[in-house]
Formats: structure tokens, sequence, C-alpha cells
């Protein structure tokens, strides 16, 4: 008999799928409107679980399945998952460390340009056929931001962080960062103290784990980092206070802001919609077809080693 497996999030990969349901009897709880009456039914036998980084799993869904071992984390951030009770009950959490760094570095610094330089207002400008028929030619179009060279502060200096730093580097852009600790292996400058950090950089590019800093960008950090001043979000909402956002956009006490991650996705506050002076993504950063194929890959091994009984290469609980 195949080991049972309970999926919270879909897989897009056609081949990770394949393999996924060729492997293991698949039950696609996510696709269910009765949840809990599908938890009844098919949770006694389940033994590993699949799920997003967002979407995680709570202790009370895990607390109904007796014979879970593994929780294979489709993403690298585990914060959605209770760690301490799924240590306490021998079940491995795995991620897929290192998979999709290039790909939100990448995005970040694509919502920093996008941003910077007003690219969807302008494709907006072009697509509605305002270009061609405006008297004067992108007089409606403010001019933009120059990205090269801008004081860049990043917050959280790991795998993402180190990418982010690379890449702005590469356009110029002087790096200090905020972390827990200075890291001895980063050549950018440390600055402690989030606030400083915020009031010496043009664009604060979140990119810390959001185990334990909810809200940590919040209206006094926006105020620090000024009128200037963009916020760049790849990732977690929950990072940043959003109603203080919103209302440092409102009052122009920050210039814009490019964001990929949101506090209660995929609901996005409205009065974001008309802003011409942010960039809004759903959650896309690895969202590619390369990283997406990886991570799948990676989820399938942690799968398959821990119900084997091995310790999963990727296990954030070992
Ligand atoms: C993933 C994420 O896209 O890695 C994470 O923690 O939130 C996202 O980058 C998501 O987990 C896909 O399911």
């Amino acid at each position: 008999m195949k080991p049972e497996v309970l999926q919270l999030s879909p897989i897009l990969i056609p081949h990770v799928r394949e393999q996924l349901e060729a492997l293991y009897t698949v039950h696609p709880y996510y696709l269910q409107t009765d949840k809990p009456a599908y938890l009844r039914e098919v949770g006694a036998n389940v033994r590993g679980v699949v799920t997003g980084g967002h979407t995680g799993i709570t202790r009370e869904v895990m607390a109904q399945l007796p014979q879970l071992e593994v929780v294979a984390v489709n993403g690298v951030g585990t914060d959605a998952v209770d760690l301490a009770y799924a240590r306490d009950r021998g079940i491995h959490v795995t991620a897929t460390l290192g998979a999709l760094t290039e790909d939100v570095a990448d995005l970040a610094m694509g919502l920093l340009i996008g941003v910077c330089r007003g690219l969807c207002t302008s494709d907006r400008y072009v697509r509605s056929g305002q270009w061609a028929t405006t008297a004067t030619p992108l007089a409606p179009l403010p001019l933009a931001r120059q990205v090269s060279g801008l004081r860049v502060g990043i917050v959280g200096m790991g795998r993402v962080g180190r990418a982010v730093a690379t890449r702005a580097a590469a356009f110029g852009c002087p790096i200090r960062y905020t972390d827990l600790r200075a890291m001895d292996d980063v050549p950018h400058t440390f600055v402690a103290d989030l606030l400083e950090l915020a009031r010496g950089s043009d664009a604060l590019i979140v990119a810390a784990a959001a185990d334990k800093a909810e809200g940590l960008i919040d209206a006094g950090v926006l105020e620090a980092l000024g009128a200037e001043g963009y916020l760049i979000n790849v990732a977690r909402g929950r990072l940043v206070n959003e109603p203080d956002l919103l209302a440092a956009l409102q009052a122009g006490t920050i210039a814009g802001a490019g964001l990929d991650v949101f506090v209660d996705e995929p609901r996005v506050p409205e009065s974001l919609f008309a802003r011409e002076n942010v960039v809004l993504q759903p959650h896309r950063a690895s969202a590619t077809v390369q990283t997406r194929t990886r991570m799948g890959e990676m989820v399938l091994a942690s799968l398959a080693d821990a119900l084997a009984g091995k310790v999963p290469a990727n296990s954030v609980t070992a």
C-alpha cells in the first residue's frame, strides 16, 4: 500500500505532481470546501504533508494526523509551522533551503526598479493608448527615480539578503544591513539599529525570516526611511505593520513600495490598488519553472527520506 500524503497547497510542476501521485495516495486537502470533515475522513493514515511556505500547517491540523512523520514545506519559510510541536512529536519539518534564493532576490530588484522607474504606470500608459493620444507625449508621466547608486538597507542578511546585496552592488548601490548580529563573512556595513538603517537608506529591502519579528517595519521605521525612501518586501507580509504602511503611503511619509507579500493573502488592502507609487505582486517571488522544479524535487526527496526512516537532508527540526 502506498503511504498517504495530505496536500495543503498545489504543486504546479507536472512531473513533480505526477511523481507525487505515483508514489503516494495523495489527499488534496487544499481543494476541499469542508476541510474539518475531510480531515476526519482521511486523517487517520496520513504519514506525510506537503504544504507551502505561507500556508504551513497549524498545530490543530497536525494533532488530527496521528501517524504524521513529515511536513515537507514547498518553500523556505517555516514560520507557519509550529516547529516546537512538531519536534515534540518527532515529526520532521523540511524546507527547500537554498532553492529559491536567486529568484527572490531577482524579484526584490525587479520590484525596486519597477517602483522607482514607474514601470507599471508607464506600461498602463502605453496600453491604454494614452501615449499615442496625449497632445504632449510623456507629459502626464512624472520623471522617475534613478536606481543605480541608491543607498540600500537590507533587513535580514540570510541567503536572500546576501543575494540581494550582490545584485544591488552591481547597480553601484552602497549597502548596509541589519540582522540579529553582524556577519563576519559579509563585506557590507552592519547597522544594529533598524531606525538608523532606515534613516540612512533610500530603499529598505525586507528579506528577513518571519518567525519572531512581526510588525518590525512600523510607522517609526517608515518615518525614518522618509519621503524619498522606498520599501520593498519579499519576505512575509506580517514583518510590516500594514496599517502603518498604508498610512505612510497616504501621507507621503515614504515615496513608494514594492510588495510581493501581504498580511492576509490573498486579500490585499484595496487602498493600494489606485496607487501609482506601489508595485504589487501576488506572492510570486519563487514562481519560475526552474525554481519550482527544484523545490518540487526537494519536496519529493524529503518525503521519500523521512518515510524510509532517514533524516531528510533539509530538515529544520533535526
Ligand atoms: C513559496 C514562500 O513560493 O518560500 C517561501 O517561504 O513563501 C514562497 O516563496 C511558497 O512557499 C510556494 O508554496
